[in-house]
């Protein structure tokens, strides 16, 4: 049983919910520490002007032997899910509603760690894709603007042990990120469970 508050946020053309506590606090801190010590963290290279850059945070893909998934550039046969991610997996597709097949771990391990602005909009998401994201850990600020322009629209704290769900035509018209920041921050991990339609 899980008992949270959802707040919808209300931008055109998007459809976000941000579900918190989720989970309990006490899971949230289990969790968290579990996920940090037995995930295989890697770090890997992307290409950026004809040049090898590591990306800015350290990452992991899980997923059914299908789900196979593109970032930054390459191809990434799914690790299996462990007990714990399993167990996690089940609770989300419980909230969400829909059926998810892989999740991308990513590990901010301080304030110069980040992801830059993007969509999730890979082709093997399909349309309208469902992204639920699960925040654990120090709080970090999402942004969102319009696709094609510069100004963030809207922020919000992903605050440990809460989920943001992000629904509908989200991914076409918006992007987000998380910026690097100066303000002393607490390592963060998040997860983001999807559903890979065609594998890469
Ligand atoms: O760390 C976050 O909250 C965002 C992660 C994200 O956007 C992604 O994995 O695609
Ligand atoms: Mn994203």
């Amino acid at each position: 049983m899980n008992l949270f508050a959802a707040t919808e946020l209300h931008l055109p053309n998007a459809e976000l919910e941000l579900l918190a506590p989720w989970p309990d606090p006490l899971t949230a801190d289990l969790w968290f520490r579990q996920l940090l010590e037995q995930t295989p963290w890697q770090q890997p290279q992307v290409q950026l002007y004809g040049r090898q850059f590591p990306v800015p945070r350290l990452v992991a893909w899980y997923g059914d032997a299908e789900a196979s998934y593109r970032y930054s550039g390459l191809t990434h046969q799914p690790l299996a899910w462990t007990p714990l991610l399993a167990q996690i997996r089940a609770r989300v597709v419980e909230t969400a509603g829909q059926a998810l097949n892989g999740v991308l771990l990513n590990y901010y391990r301080d304030g110069d760690d980040s992801m830059g602005w993007h969509s999730d909009d890979e082709a093997e998401l399909g349309s309208n894709p469902l992204i639920a994201s699960l925040s654990l850990g120090g709080t970090r600020r999402f942004d969102l603007r319009r696709k094609g322009q510069g100004r963030i629209e809207h922020s919000l704290w992903l605050e440990h042990g809460s989920l943001l769900v992000m629904r509908g035509p989200t991914q076409h018209h918006w992007q987000h990120q998380v910026a690097k920041t100066r303000s002393p921050c607490a390592p963060r991990l998040n997860l983001t469970f999807r559903l890979i339609r065609s594998p890469a």
